[in-house]
């Protein structure tokens, strides 16, 4: 008996600064992979982000960024998913490399890095997301369809908590990336800009004239201009529909509105469902790479 007391060797606690190395090593990869897509795998993080949140139902609290459901099927098999394994799997060896982090808070942290590193608003983070198992998976059909009208995106995202003004702020997100035939069906980017955010999704829809796509693909708008820009059906809806429509005026002609407006809806997005022990002042802010040293 050598006298000497053993310490239990707790679990290991991160700390802001291990998912700010975390949150560096997204970046990194983010740079080093400018050979995909429109040189930047910062859309679809974004997109896997939103969806695995957009599940959420506040009548039932199931569904949302807890649990990272979106690994089994059916979930990652529902249409709605279509091509998100690319980031899955661009996710895979940062994974592995911070084993301590879950999959569902690297996908938030991911997403939020996505925005930031596209030169978007700062969104703040806390962690404490865990994985669940394959009976956490929510049914298919809870996020949007883009063929449909105001109706349906008031249902859809009503039952995630949100009004008007909060689904014009968060379509800004169309400002990045684009439409694949072989996942959506869709075609195309929204704006001119698909790797930086910034508000021209609105200035677009107010500013461009647009007309059905003339093509034996899925209904969407291209603009009459240079045929090389679309809107969904949904897209077009947020100018048709007056209460939506002032908010796109709005945001088309301010952009740090926007920036405000999108920061808060997708911190909240992003942690629906979500059971914190922590509170909302225990959210932390990553330093981007625009971000002075
Ligand atoms: Zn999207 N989105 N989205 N979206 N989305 C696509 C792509 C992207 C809708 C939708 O049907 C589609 C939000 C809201 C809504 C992004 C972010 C966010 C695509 C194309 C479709 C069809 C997928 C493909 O073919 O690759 C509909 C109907 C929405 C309802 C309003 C919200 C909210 C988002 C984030 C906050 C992003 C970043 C993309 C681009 C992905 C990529 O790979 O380039």
């Amino acid at each position: 008996f050598s006298g000497k007391e053993v310490k239990p060797k707790g679990p290991f606690t991160p700390k802001f600064e291990d998912y700010q190395q975390v949150y560096n090593t997204v970046a990194k990869a983010l740079e080093e992979h400018d050979e995909y897509d429109d040189g930047s795998y910062g859309p679809v993080l974004l997109r896997l982000a939103w969806h695995a949140s957009g599940t959420y139902d506040k009548e039932t609290g199931t569904g949302g960024s807890n649990g990272a459901t979106m690994r089994f099927t059916p979930e990652g098999d529902h249409g709605a998913n279509a091509g998100l394994k690319a980031a899955r799997d661009f996710l895979d060896p940062i994974k592995e490399k911070f084993p301590w982090i879950s999959y569902s808070d690297l996908w938030i942290l991911s997403g939020i890095c996505a925005i930031q590193e596209m030169q978007g608003p700062h969104i703040p983070f806390r962690p404490g997301r865990t994985d669940r198992d394959v009976s956490f998976c929510t049914p298919d059909g809870r996020l949007p369809d883009a063929s449909q009208e105001q109706k349906h995106l008031r249902t859809i995202f009503g039952r995630m908590g949100f009004n008007d003004q909060e689904i014009v702020a968060l379509s800004g997100a169309h400002a990045l990336g684009r439409c694949h035939t072989d996942r959506s069906g869709y075609d195309g980017p929204w704006t001119f800009s698909p790797t930086t955010l910034t508000n021209d999704y609105y200035k677009l829809l107010i500013e461009e004239k647009w007309a059905w796509k003339k093509w034996s693909g899925p209904k969407q708008f291209e603009d009459v201009t240079t045929k090389s820009l679309m809107m969904l059906p949904t897209d077009m809806v947020l100018i048709k529909d007056k209460s939506f429509r002032q908010y796109v005026e709005k945001y088309a002609k301010d952009n740090d509105a926007f920036f405000k407006d999108f920061a808060d809806v997708v911190t909240r997005l992003f942690e629906l469902g979500v059971p914190f022990t922590t509170g909302e002042d225990a959210r932390w802010t990553f330093k981007s790479s625009f971000d002075e040293a």
